[in-house]
């Protein structure tokens, strides 16, 4: 149902420094039910194909090279209100500024390096969503 569902990931530093484990149960926790998962890795090409609407931004080749450098966990998540409660969850785009308890104030390193992601609007987390799981895996 719209307004239900939110599509994160994992970024590649959270799952090197072994904090996929945590941060999911962070998730579950908030009351996010996890939909469809998996692990798995992006090529630049799909990593820059993803982020398309930061072509023109002046981090775009760092960002799309940062999330092309390791594996990653993207999921599909479930909750009443779940992108703007999972943007609550997860915090400021800069770790610098995210609030106390949120996932980037305890996991991030940077604002390049910002341990997950969160869809920001509910269209946007249907097209993500479907980038990376078919029909099948979104039941
Ligand atoms: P995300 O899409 O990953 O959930 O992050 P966000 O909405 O909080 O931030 P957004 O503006 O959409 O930026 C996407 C990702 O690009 C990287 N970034 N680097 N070096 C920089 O100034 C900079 N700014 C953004 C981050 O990885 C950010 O999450
Ligand atoms: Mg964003």
């Amino acid at each position: 149902m719209a307004g239900n569902r939110t599509f994160t990931m994992i970024k590649p530093d959270a799952v090197a420094d072994g904090n996929m484990g945590a941060i999911l149960k962070m998730i579950e926790d908030a009351g996010f039910k996890i939909i469809s998962m998996k692990y798995t890795r992006l090529s630049a090409d799909l990593a820059g194909k993803f982020y398309e609407v930061h072509k023109e931004r002046p981090f775009y080749g760092e960002l799309v090279e940062y999330m092309s450098s390791g594996s990653i966990v993207a999921a599909i998540l479930e909750k009443d209100n779940a992108v703007a409660d999972f943007r609550t969850l997860i915090g400021a785009t800069n770790p610098a500024e995210a609030a106390e308890g949120t996932i980037r104030k305890l996991y991030a390193k940077s604002i390049g390096e910002n341990a997950v992601h969160g869809s920001d609007s509910d269209e946007n987390a249907q097209i993500e969503g479907n980038f990376f799981f078919s029909q099948f895996e979104r039941f």
